[in-house]
């Protein structure tokens, strides 16, 4: 069969998507594989590694979140690191594979007076010859173009989940506040990293509606992480039912070929996962893993596991 692109759409309705997902499983995951094939090497899987460049202490209130200060969760907050020990840990992780290099901050928002720092980090990452992306909350305009200036390649904002449920888990921002951000990155020429989280107690068609607000975007994101909530003992989400495996690989494949061109990753929750789920999410069009030991402030299934998992997928 042929791998021909087809043309990226920004009209996606809720019913599409849905009618995606609903496909027998063998269809999706052969759409998925030639909306893969089209634009990637399916034999490559990018490798992204996090740090926590400032941890906790953070003003708004994601009910998700470890590191929300609204949330009794037991995580001590931290300073911003500093440049040089950011950079060391960027060395480590390209030695060890890593292809971008991903800092994130529990902040509600980038403050003026720290820019100069994480402009330092990202001339400091990319030095090393890696991708930068930063996570950092909101943005100004004058914010996303002192980032661009500074080389950043990324930058990671979620919009976490369709815009009816977006409130049942965050108060302290809006739906409009995210796409504003997301607008600035775009418009001072920095690439969009933007997905969400499934698992956060929303309906089928919450996710449906995700897919369709990042199918809006123009362009699409580049990179979309798509996350399966880690439990957070003390956030209110901690007990939210669990997703069915099957069904984030069915929603993994519909991202796939919603978004042929951009880099799917399969974010957080690996660690709650099976190897066998993992693999068929990467055979479902994922392309993209965080590796290491730790996410923000949650652990990876680390090396070992990764190493034993990616040569699966990647051996000739
Ligand atoms: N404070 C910034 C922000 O929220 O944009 C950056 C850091 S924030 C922790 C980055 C993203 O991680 C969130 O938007 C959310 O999608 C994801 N995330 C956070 N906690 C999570 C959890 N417990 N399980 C899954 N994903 C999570
Ligand atoms: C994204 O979508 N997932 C990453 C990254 N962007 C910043 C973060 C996942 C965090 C998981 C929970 C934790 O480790 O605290
Ligand atoms: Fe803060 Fe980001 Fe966590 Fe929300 S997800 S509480 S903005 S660190």
């Amino acid at each position: 069969m042929s791998f021909d692109a087809l043309p990226a759409r920004h009209d996606w309705t809720r019913d599409e998507v849905e009618a995606l997902f609903a496909l027998p499983l063998s269809d999706l995951i052969l759409r998925a594989q030639a909306a893969l094939r089209a634009h990637h090497d399916p034999a490559h899987v990018q490798r992204s590694r996090l740090l926590n460049i400032k941890t906790g202490g953070c003003a708004e209130n994601c009910g998700y979140c470890s590191q929300s200060a609204y949330f009794p969760t037991g995580l001590k907050a931290s300073k911003l690191m500093d440049c040089e020990d950011v950079v060391a840990v960027a060395a480590r992780a390209k030695a060890e594979g890593a292809e971008r290099f991903c800092m994130g901050a529990a902040w509600r928002e980038l403050k003026d007076r720290d820019l100069p720092a994480i402009a330092e980090m990202v001339k400091g990452v990319k030095a090393l010859g890696l991708e930068t992306c930063m996570t950092l909350g909101m943005l100004s305009q004058a914010q996303a173009d002192a980032l661009g200036e500074a080389g950043l390649d990324y930058y990671n904002h979620n919009l976490d989940t369709g815009p009816e449920y977006y409130p049942s888990v965050v108060s302290t921002r809006t739906y409009r506040e995210r796409l504003d951000t997301i607008e600035y990155v775009r418009h001072a020429g920095v690439k969009v990293c933007c997905g969400g989280i499934l698992g956060m107690g929303e309906r089928h068609q919450d996710r449906a509606d995700l897919i369709v607000e990042l199918a809006k975007l123009r362009p699409h994101p580049e990179s979309i992480p798509i996350n399966q909530l880690v439990p957070i003992a003390g956030t209110p989400l901690s007990g939210a039912p669990p997703v069915d495996g099957l069904d984030f690989v069915r929603w993994i494949a519909v991202a796939r070929i919603v978004f042929p061109e951009a880099y799917v990753r399969l974010a957080a929750g690996r660690d709650q996962m099976s190897q066998e789920l993992q693999a068929m999410c990467l055979l479902a069009g994922a392309n993209s893993i965080f590796v290491g030991d730790k996410l923000l402030t949650t652990p990876l299934p680390g090396e070992a596991r990764d190493r034993a998992l990616l040569n699966q997928i990647e051996r000739g």
